[in-house]
């Protein structure tokens, strides 16, 4: 099949009589894609099928494709079987609502517009779909309060993950943005009108409590700890992708809590990396500077 922006791709797809269905049922319970039809409801709307097993609906290939990619990354990172742990069903609809710019996860799948003004098809960025089904891991996780310093951790950690599945630079949406190069930045939040430090955060009510400001404070740590760097005069020596995944992975499942602040995330990183490589590793001295960096203590 062919993507949003004109790549070749294969996934798996399922034979149905003389059909094929858009249905992969080799990865958990499933991953199977629909459109909405250019509605908001109902969902998930009509399973989408091609008599040929040739596929041209871009941002149905991108999100049958790449949710197929961040269960394999979930898979085979973290032995994760799905967002649940036992195999949870991956829905996605596309051309949800006309136009619209946004995706999400609405508790139960995945739900994409087709943008027009400010985005491109948001399946056609694989951190935009890693970010929303990291966003159904933390509800079955540590479920983290969307409001507030938890719900900026929440957005932050989709922010890590999503951008973990792509591992190619640290920007986000920045394959479906139309009007500027990238949504976010964790190596330089502030290019987005994010705070990169504690002391420059968001305190007002707007975006419940700034969820998608503050985000940036705990991504520049986390760049900071992945890849090193100086950030107001601390200096943090990288630890790599592949450690700082690890540990917040298992900072997210293992330590974090619903109502965990800022505070209570360098704590748990802290905790997961002893857990991983031990109270004197490089990497939970890469954590404490990251975090001190950034002003969080
Ligand atoms: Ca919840
Ligand atoms: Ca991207
Ligand atoms: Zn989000």
């Amino acid at each position: 099949g062919k993507g949003v922006l004109g790549d070749t791709k294969t996934f798996t797809t399922t034979q149905s009589g003389s059909t094929y269905q858009l249905k992969d049922t080799t990865r958990g319970q499933g991953i199977v894609t629909y459109s909405a039809g250019y509605q908001s409801s109902p969902l998930p709307g009509t399973l989408l099928t091609s008599p040929n097993n040739i596929w041209n609906d871009g941002p149905a290939v991108d999100a049958h494709a790449y949710a197929e990619k961040v269960y394999d990354f979930y898979k085979n990172k973290f032995g994760r079987n799905s967002i649940d742990g036992k195999g949870y069903q991956l829905k996605s609809s596309v051309h949800v609502g006309d136009k619209w710019d946004n995706a999400g996860w609405n508790k139960v799948q995945m739900v994409y517009g087709d943008g027009g003004k400010i985005f491109r098809p948001l399946s056609a960025d694989p951190d935009v779909v890693g970010h929303e089904l990291t966003h159904g891991v933390i509800d079955k996780t540590a479920d983290l309060e969307y409001w507030g310093e938890s719900g900026a951790l929440n957005e932050s950690i989709a922010d890590i993950m999503g951008n973990a599945v792509e591992a190619k630079n640290w920007l986000l949406g920045d394959l479906v943005t139309l009007t500027k190069p990238a949504l976010r930045s964790m190596e330089n939040p502030k290019l987005f009108g994010q705070p990169d430090r504690y002391q420059d955060r968001y305190k007002g009510g707007n975006d419940n409590g700034g969820v998608h400001i503050n985000s940036g404070i705990n991504n520049k740590a986390y760049y900071l700890i992945a890849q090193g760097g100086t950030h107001y005069g601390v200096t943090v020596n990288g630890i790599g992708r592949d450690a700082a995944e690890q540990i917040f992975y298992k900072a997210l499942v293992k330590y974090l809590t619903p109502y965990s602040n800022f505070s209570a995330m360098r704590v748990a990183a802290i905790s997961a990396a002893t857990d991983l490589y031990g109270a004197n590793s490089a990497q939970v001295a890469a954590i404490k500077k990251a975090y001190t960096a950034v002003g969080v203590n």
